[in-house]
């Protein structure tokens, strides 16, 4: 019997059931199909006196098929009985397993009675990832074999265990480095030829000790704080059921609490993120056939906080790295930085002192431009001023060798003033890190007017193996996640000047799941950089012609209240800890009164909500719009993986598909009405008009 992608062969007496289904051999529809028929097949060979279950390509089976869950006929059951017939097989059934066995392929395997793996083989519970748990007898016997506190470990963090550690903790009966199906064939001979009985997990009692009644009550105590995560309850009360109930009982209970995971908006979003994070690394429009650039070595000009963290992610990654400063000095403290974020991840036991000596070797430092000549990518990382940066773009278009790229980190500048200062505009891209670089996943690669298409594919490729989750911007001010915060910003100050507290708007955002609400944020990232930040704007003409524009941080700036690292910004602090501060509400009184803007006693959260969130999902319309992003997933990618914007809302245009773009509209409009719209802050995009005009969603528009 054979079908696309399973097939089975009666090899000698031994069934041979193959699944073949690139890349990951995901559990679609077909797949199961396929399974069901070649189980039969076994089934009705009665004399056949075992089977083995193994995998084409790159891995075993790593998981249910993602896209199939969001059709509204998916269900787990087929798949679960198809395990209960592996489960209830008299002759062995062995599961010879590589690459990341995860999910249903853990559930698969863990059905069969024997399981056999080679050393780099990864195994895991990931569904928590996508706000699921494992729906087909995943809860029921990994706690079977793996012990109560172990298994809710991984269901509900959706760690990876090592080959050895999953030998170890009972989950795979033994490691065999060699071909998995040479592997199964041979495990299939020996346990027939000694005639070892089955040992089927469902029949394996639950040890209902201590530990696990305390691992179960500390994790629905985590759970019950985290409501927006409604998987972590529902993963507790599943292995609860393991422990309660008889196998087929629990399964069931598990298969209701999938049922209801799978249509909640959290899991929806979440498998949006899935989906977003790996199509916003591929380069849109029509395949282009041309490949990367080599990059074996890079160098970073400055050795500031910036390129320090940019620095680490390439020694992370085993890629040598040279740090260009202008002074022994300015080096000395760039490299012990350094040296002092690897020995704090040594001291928190995350990394080996090997592995700490192995990534401080891989960074050199040096005062001498003539080091950077041979690096395959060079990236400078020096002080936000044009002018600065347009000479060292100058010096290394001379400098670095035919053939190197040279990437830009600027956050505020013309990626395309600085590409032709290099006078090799081609070989430039923007490579926009995070604060702080070596942490945050989020890189804005950005696409120059001139930049040359494999030199974009290189920086793709790069940003994966230095695991940043890549999203391509076009130039324009702020790229994508800066130019979206500028609404949001401007109307948080607004607000304040109207009557809001720092301390209220703070809450009301953050009431929504974003990490930190604006004015925290602000003083965070530093009140001192925001305000020159308008200030330039300013001096660039580059404002709105409104004279109340962003007033406060610049008063804040003017007062020396810089934010957390000057103990006073939007709040006061002790230590890290953010407190109201009375101050704060007469200088926004103060400066109310000068500019004329009438106060209120009430601002209601609502409105908050919609004044900020509203204008930034508006300006990432128009951002679409304008083609600076390619899609609106990878719009999402960049507040979800650099913004703290809440995964289990699946981003700012997944978000507003849910609000409905003509409500969104019609309350731009509204303000517009209300307030006034003479600088144009509640004029919708023309995207948002037309889509929320024919009742199209977000999710369903692509630019061609
Ligand atoms: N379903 C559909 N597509 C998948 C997929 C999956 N489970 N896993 C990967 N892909 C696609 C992915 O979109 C990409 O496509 C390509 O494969 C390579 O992935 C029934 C309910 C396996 C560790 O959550 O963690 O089982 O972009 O770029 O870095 O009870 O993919 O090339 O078109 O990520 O080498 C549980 C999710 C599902 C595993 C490989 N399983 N996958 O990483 O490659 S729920 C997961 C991963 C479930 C059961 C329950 C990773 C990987 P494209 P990639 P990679």
């Amino acid at each position: 019997m054979s079908t696309n992608v399973v097939s089975y062969e009666n090899c000698g007496g031994i069934g041979l059931l193959l699944i073949s289904n690139p890349p990951v051999n995901a559990l679609s529809t077909e797949v199961i199909t396929g399974l069901r028929s070649a189980v039969s097949t076994f089934e009705a060979e009665g004399e056949t006196k075992a089977l083995v279950i193994y995998c084409k390509g790159r891995t075993f089976v790593a998981g249910g098929d993602i896209a199939s869950f969001e059709s509204p006929e998916f269900d787990t059951r087929p798949f679960s009985s198809l395990l209960t017939r592996l489960d209830a097989f008299q002759r062995p059934v062995i599961a010879t397993l590589h690459g990341t066995v995860l999910g249903g392929g853990l559930e698969l395997a863990m059905a069969c009675h024997y399981r056999i793996a080679v050393p780099d083989a990864r195994f895991g519970m990931p569904e928590v990832k996508l706000g699921l748990l494992p729906g087909s007898q995943g809860t029921q016997r990994l706690p079977r074999l793996a012990g109560v506190p172990l298994a809710l470990d991984l269901i509900l963090s959706g760690r990876f265990l090592s080959a050895p550690d999953a030998l170890a903790a009972g989950i795979i009966d033994e490691i065999v480095d060699g071909d998995p199906l040479a592997l199964g064939i041979a495990a299939a001979e020996r346990l027939v030829r000694t005639r070892t009985p089955v040992r089927r997990s469902s029949a394996m009692k639950v040890v209902a000790d201590a530990a696990a009644t305390q691992a179960l009550a500390r994790a629905a105590a985590a759970a019950g704080k985290k409501p927006a995560y409604p998987a972590l309850g529902a993963i507790v009360r599943s292995v609860e059921a393991a422990v309660m109930l008889p196998f087929d009982e629990g399964e069931e209970i598990e298969a209701r609490e999938f049922d209801q995971l799978r249509v909640s908006g959290a899991s929806k979003a979440l498998r949006h993120l899935f989906f977003a994070e790996r199509t916003a690394a591929r380069i849109a429009g029509p395949p282009q056939a041309v490949g990367a650039r080599e990059v074996r070595s890079v160098g970073i000009v400055g050795a500031g906080t910036m390129g320090g963290g940019i620095a680490m992610n390439f020694a992370n990654a085993g890629i040598p790295v040279v740090l260009v400063e202008t002074s022994d000095e300015a080096l000395e403290r760039g490299l012990g930085m350094v040296r002092k974020n690897y020995e704090a991840s040594a001291a928190k036991g995350k990394l080996s002192a090997e592995q700490v000596q192995k990534r401080t070797r891989l960074l050199k430092g040096s005062l001498d431009y003539g080091s950077l000549s041979n690096c395959d990518l060079v990236i400078e990382a020096v002080f936000e001023s044009l002018q600065v940066k347009k000479d060292v773009c100058a010096r290394l278009g001379e400098t670095c060798k035919p053939g190197a790229i040279i990437a830009t980190n600027t956050s505020t500048l013309d990626v395309n003033v600085l590409a032709e200062a290099t006078g090799r505009p081609a070989d430039v891209v923007g490579l926009h890190f995070f604060s702080p670089a070596n942490v945050m996943r989020l890189l804005e690669v950005v696409r120059a007017a001139r930049t040359a298409p494999d030199v974009l594919a290189t920086a793709m490729q790069i940003a994966r193996r230095i695991n940043k989750v890549p999203v391509i911007s076009g130039v324009c001010y702020g790229f994508i996640g800066n130019r979206m915060l500028e609404p949001y910003m401007r109307e948080t100050e607004f607000l304040l000047l109207e009557g809001a507290l720092p301390q209220q708007i703070d809450a009301a955002i953050e009431s929504l799941g974003m990490a930190m609400g604006p004015c925290r944020m602000s003083d965070l990232s530093g009140i001192d950089i925001g305000a020159k930040v308008v200030i330039g704007q300013a001096e660039a003409g580059a404002l709105p012609p409104d004279p109340n524009y962003r007033v406060v941080v610049r008063r804040l700036f003017e007062l020396g209240r810089n934010g957390q690292k000057a103990q006073a910004g939007y709040y006061r602090y002790e230590g890290r800890t953010p407190l109201p501060d009375p101050a704060v509400a007469t200088i926004c009184a103060d400066l109310a009164r000068q500019h004329g803007i009438v106060r209120r006693s009430v601002i209601p959260d609502q409105e908050i909500i919609q004044r900020l969130m509203y204008t930034l999902i508006n300006e990432g319309i128009q951002i679409l719009d304008e083609g600076i992003s390619y899609r609106p997933g990878d719009v999402d990618v960049v507040w979800t993986a650099g913004y703290g914007f809440p995964d289990y809302r699946g981003g700012p245009m997944f978000m507003a598909d849910q609000i409905g773009l003509s409500e969104i509209k019609d309350t731009l409009d509204h303000f517009g009405r209300v307030r006034g719209n003479e600088f144009g802050y509640w004029t919708p995009s023309n995207l948002l008009k037309s889509l929320a005009a024919r009742g199209q969603r977000l999710g369903s528009w692509s630019k061609d």
